[in-house]
C-alpha cells in the first residue's frame, strides 16, 4: 500500500462499559447499561459488562500492547455515573482517579488520549427521575458533567468526543428498543436526537469559552453511518440512496455543519421531528472542530415511496417507515458475523459524499472494523480475514485521500474483544483475543499486521 500522510494519526478505540468492568466498584453509580442487561431476553446468553475485560485493573497491560503496536492514539470513553454516580451533583473522587491514571500512563507510553463524553453509558438515575434523553434538562446535566472532565482531565486530553453516534442512541435506545433504555416509538427518536445534538453543542459551546484557549485542545462529535449505493440508476433509487443518507447522517450533520434538519426530514417526519430556535441553530453550526465518523457497512438502496415500508434490517422504528426507502444487499457481497457486508468501496464513497456536501471538513474515522468467529490454531488467532477487511477499508480510504478528501485519521474497532451490546461476547470485533475465563489477551493476526503496517508508514 502506498504512504498515509506523515501526519496521519492511528489509533485505536474502545468504551466504557464494553471493556472496563468493575459496574459497582470504587463509588460508581448505575448506568442504563447495568440496568437493561439484567433484564432476561435483551442481551444474547443473558451477558452483562459487569466484568467485561476488567480493563478497571487491567489498563497498564493494555497500554504496553498498544505501545507495542505502535499507535499513536487511543481512543476510550469515561463512564457517567463513574464521574457522578447519579449523573448530577456530587462527584466521585475515585472515578475521576482512575481515568487521570489512565491517561498519565497512556502519555508516558507517547499515547494520545482521544477521549468521548457518552458512549452510551447513562447514569441509571437520570433516566428514572429526568426520562434520559427525551427529558427536557438532559442537554444542562450533560453539560456540566463535561464540565467537571475538562476542569480535571483537559490539562492534558486534547482531543474530545461529546457523543458517540447519536443516531444509535435514538434509533436503537429509543425507536427500536433493541439498545437500553429499551423504549419503542415512532417519535421519541427524534425527540432523543434533538437533545442529543442540543447537549454535543452546549457542551462544545462551554469547551470552546471556558476551556479551549488555555487547554488548546479541539472538540468534536462521532457520527456513524453507513453507504447507501442507488440499486439501480433510475432516478427514483439515486433519490432514495441521497435521502437514506440525508435520514442517516443528515439528522446530526446538517444541523452542525449546514445549521438545520435537511428538508426532507422535515418534511417526511413532519411534527413528530422537533425544530430548533435561530439562537440553538447558530449555536449547532459550527460546533464541531473535525468530523468524526464510525464506518461499518453498505446497504443498496431502492425507492418505497408508494409502498409502506414495515420491517429494515434495524426492525420496525420509526426511522424506515418515514424515510421510504427498502435496503437490500448484494449476495455476492461477504459479510462479517454481525452480518454487516463487506464494501471497502463504500466507505470512500461516503468520504467523497461527506467531503462535498459539509465544505470539505478534515474527517477522522473514529471506528471502523469488523467481527468474526475467529479460530485459534496452534495457539495463533488466525483472523486472515480481518487483516483483509482492514487492509482493503485502508487502500479506499486512500484512495479518497488521493481524491483531495481531508481524512485526517484512523481508529480501528476495537483494540481488543469485549462486550458487543445485545450480542454479548460472542461477536469478537478486537485486534487483540480476549479469553474470558482468564482475560488473557493475545494478540490477533490483524494486530501483528497493523504493526508492521505502521512501521512501513512510520519510515
Ligand atoms: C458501534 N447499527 O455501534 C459502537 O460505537 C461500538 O460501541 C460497537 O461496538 C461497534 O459499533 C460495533 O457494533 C453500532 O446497527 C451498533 O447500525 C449498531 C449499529 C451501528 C454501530
Amino acid at each position: 500500500m502506498n504512504q498515509f500522510p506523515n501526519t496521519f494519526t492511528w489509533g485505536t478505540a474502545t468504551s466504557a462499559y464494553q471493556i472496563e468492568g468493575g459496574w459497582n466498584l470504587n463509588g460508581k453509580g448505575p448506568s442504563i447499561w447495568d440496568a437493561f442487561c439484567q433484564i432476561p431476553g435483551k442481551i444474547a446468553k443473558n451477558e452483562t459488562g459487569q466484568v467485561a475485560c476488567n480493563h478497571l485493573e487491567h489498563f497498564k497491560e493494555d497500554i504496553l500492547l498498544m505501545k507495542q503496536m505502535g499507535l499513536d492514539a487511543y481512543r476510550f470513553s469515561i463512564s457517567w455515573p463513574r464521574i457522578q454516580p447519579k449523573g448530577y451533583g456530587k462527584k466521585n473522587k475515585a472515578g475521576i482517579q482512575f481515568y487521570s491514571e489512565l491517561i498519565d500512563c497512556l502519555l508516558e507510553h507517547d499515547i494520545e488520549p482521544w477521549v468521548t463524553l457518552y458512549h452510551w453509558d447513562l447514569p441509571l438515575a437520570l433516566q428514572l427521575e429526568k426520562d434520559g434523553w427525551i427529558g427536557d434538562e438532559i442537554s444542562d446535566y450533560f453539560t456540566q458533567y463535561a464540565d467537571i472532565c475538562f476542569e480535571h482531565f483537559g490539562d492534558r486530553v486534547k482531543h474530545w468526543i461529546t457523543i458517540n453516534e447519536p443516531w444509535v442512541v435514538a434509533m436503537l435506545g429509543y425507536g427500536q428498543g433493541v439498545f437500553a433504555p429499551g423504549r419503542s416509538s415512532n417519535s421519541e427518536p427524534y425527540k432523543a436526537g434533538h437533545e442529543l445534538i442540543k447537549a454535543h453543542a452546549k457542551t462544545v459551546q462551554l469547551y470552546r469559552t471556558k476551556y479551549q484557549k488555555e487547554q488548546g485542545g479541539i472538540i468534536g462529535i462521532s457520527n456513524n453511518c453507513d453507504w447507501r449505493e442507488p440499486l439501480t440508476n433510475s432516478p427514483e433509487d439515486r433519490a432514495s440512496a441521497q435521502r437514506a443518507l440525508e435520514f442517516f447522517l443528515g439528522w446530526f450533520a446538517d444541523p452542525i455543519y449546514l445549521g438545520d434538519y435537511p428538508e426532507i426530514m422535515k418534511k417526511k417526519v413532519g411534527d413528530r421531528l422537533p425544530s430548533f430556535s435561530e439562537e440553538e441553530k447558530s449555536m449547532i453550526k459550527g460546533s464541531s472542530d473535525f468530523f468524526g465518523l464510525n464506518h461499518y457497512t453498505t446497504m443498496y438502496a431502492a425507492d418505497a415511496s408508494s409502498k409502506q415500508v414495515k420491517t429494515s434490517v434495524y426492525g420496525n422504528g420509526g426511522l424506515s417507515e418515514d424515510q421510504q426507502v427498502s435496503l437490500s444487499t448484494d449476495p455476492s457481497w461477504k459479510q462479517t458475523s454481525m452480518n454487516w457486508s463487506i464494501v471497502p468501496w463504500g466507505c470512500r464513497k461516503l468520504l467523497e459524499w461527506i467531503d462535498q456536501r459539509y465544505g470539505h471538513p478534515e474527517i477522522i474515522i473514529t471506528e471502523n472494523g469488523c467481527a468474526f468467529d475467529d479460530q485459534i490454531i496452534d495457539g495463533h488467532i488466525q483472523d486472515n480475514q480481518r487483516q483483509e477487511f482492514y487492509q482493503s477499508y485502508l487502500e479506499e480510504s486512500l484512495k479518497a485521500i488521493n481524491n483531495g478528501v481531508k481524512l485526517k485519521g484512523y481508529f480501528a474497532w476495537s483494540f481488543m474483544d469485549n462486550f458487543e451490546w445485545a450480542s454479548g461476547y460472542e461477536k469478537r470485533f478486537g485486534l487483540h483475543y480476549v479469553d474470558f475465563e482468564t482475560l488473557e489477551r493475545t494478540p490477533k493476526l490483524s494486530a501483528l499486521w497493523f504493526r508492521d503496517f505502521l512501521s512501513g508508514q512510520k519510515k
